[in-house]
C-alpha cells in the first residue's frame, strides 16, 4: 500500500466540516458505489453528516453496500434533494471520476456549489481547475483502492485497519474486485495488499463475489449468450465487437448494470486482443472498449467516440450515427486508427 500520499490539507478541510457530500460517476460501476459508500462510513463514522450520490441510478446487485438508513441519493431520481445536499455542503468529494462531465447533468452544480472540492481518482489526466484539492494516482486497481491508502494516512487510522468499520471495509473491497474484474486486470502488488489488509480485517469476501458476481437474472443471462452468437470477429486486427439494440434490450428485460461485464466476454478468445460493446439507448450509442497488453483503447476512445477512459478499459458516445450504420462506422474507425489513415464518416 502507498503510505506516501499528501493528506494533511483533505484532513484539514474534513475536520472543519460537518455536512459532506460525496459524489461518484454517472452510470456507476462497483468501484464507484464502493468508493462513495466506503469513504461514507468512514466520514459518518468521525460524527459528520454524511450524504453519498449517484449522479444516476445504480444496479441492484450493488445496493448491498447502501449504508443502513442512509442509502444513496440518486440525482436522476431526486434532483430538488441533491442541489439541497449540495448548497448545504461544507465539503465535497468527488471520486473515481477524472472530469466533471462524468457527473453528466451535476456538473453545473457542482460549479456553483460553494463549499472547497476534494477529488480522489485513479483516472489520467484529472481535471484540476474545479479542486481544491486533489488525489490522483493511475498506479491503482481502482479508486477503493486509492481511498484505502488515503484513510491509512488519516491521523485517526494511522495505519491501523482494524479502526475501520467492517461496512467500511467491504465497500472498499467491492470497488478492487470489480475494477480488477476479480483480479484479472488493473491489478498492482499493491492491490494483493490491500486486499489481504481488507481481508484480515474480517470481511466476507465469498458473500461479496457472489453478491457482485453471481446474482444476474436469467434473462440477463440469456441475452449474454445472444450478443456471443451474434458476435462479429475482425480477424486482420485481432477485434472482436458485439451490439446491443434497443429492441433486444426490450426482448430481454434489461435493466441498468445488466450488459456490464459483456465488453470483456470475447477477450477470452485467443488471439483476440480488442473488444468493442456498441449499446444502443433512446439519446445516444454508448460505447465500451477493451484491450490486452499495451494497446491503448484509451486513444482510439477519444480519437473516434468521444471519451476515454484507461490504456485497456475505455468508453465514449457517438450521437450523429444512426444505430443501422454502427457496425460499419466501427470497423472503419478500427481500420484508420490501425492503419494510421483518415478517417471519413
Ligand atoms: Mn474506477
Amino acid at each position: 500500500m502507498n503510505n506516501n500520499i499528501p493528506t494533511e490539507s483533505l484532513e484539514r478541510l474534513i475536520s472543519s466540516a460537518d455536512s459532506i457530500v460525496i459524489i461518484g460517476h454517472f452510470n456507476p460501476d462497483g468501484d464507484s458505489i464502493g468508493s462513495i459508500t466506503g469513504m461514507y462510513q468512514y466520514l459518518a463514522g468521525r460524527g459528520k453528516n454524511v450524504c453519498a450520490i449517484s449522479p444516476s441510478s445504480y444496479p441492484d446487485f450493488l445496493s448491498f453496500l447502501n449504508p443502513k438508513g442512509n442509502p444513496i441519493l440518486v440525482y436522476t431520481e431526486n434532483k430538488d434533494a441533491v442541489q439541497k445536499a449540495l448548497d448545504s455542503a461544507d465539503l465535497i468529494i468527488c471520486q473515481d471520476l477524472n472530469r466533471l462531465s462524468r457527473t453528466e447533468q451535476m456538473a453545473e452544480g457542482i460549479k456553483r456549489a460553494k463549499a472547497p472540492k476534494v477529488l480522489i481518482d485513479h483516472h489520467p489526466n484529472p481535471e484540476r481547475e474545479w479542486f481544491d484539492v486533489v488525489i490522483s494516482d493511475t498506479e491503482v486497481s481502482s479508486t477503493c483502492e486509492l481511498v484505502f491508502d488515503i484513510l491509512m494516512t488519516m491521523p485517526d487510522v494511522a495505519g491501523d485497519t482494524s479502526k475501520l468499520s467492517l461496512e467500511c471495509a467491504t465497500s472498499l473491497y467491492s470497488g478492487l474486485l470489480t475494477d480488477t474484474n476479480n483480479y484479472s486486470n488493473s491489478l498492482f502488488p499493491d492491490t494483493l495488499t490491500v486486499a489481504s489488509a481488507l481481508m484480515a480485517r474480517g470481511i466476507d469476501s465469498k458473500q461479496i463475489y457472489y453478491n457482485l458476481f453471481c446474482s444476474y437474472s436469467e434473462s440477463r443471462m440469456r441475452l449474454m449468450g445472444k450478443m456471443l452468437d451474434n458476435m462479429i470477429i475482425i480477424p486482420e486486427y485481432k477485434t472482436a465487437y458485439m451490439l446491443l439494440s434497443l429492441e433486444d434490450k426490450a426482448a430481454f428485460n434489461f435493466k441498468d448494470g445488466d450488459s456490464e461485464g459483456f465488453v470483456n466476454l470475447p477477450l477470452a478468445i485467443d488471439g483476440i486482443e480488442i473488444t468493442a460493446l456498441l449499446a444502443q439507448t433512446p439519446d445516444f450509442i454508448r460505447v465500451s472498449l477493451r484491450s490486452k497488453g499495451d494497446i491503448n483503447v484509451n486513444d482510439l476512445a477519444h480519437s473516434y467516440f468521444n471519451g476515454g477512459g484507461h490504456v485497456n478499459a475505455s468508453g465514449g458516445r457517438l450521437f450523429d450515427v444512426p444505430w443501422s450504420e454502427v457496425g460499419s462506422y466501427f470497423e472503419n474507425a478500427l481500420a484508420c486508427w490501425k492503419k494510421g489513415t483518415t478517417f471519413v464518416k
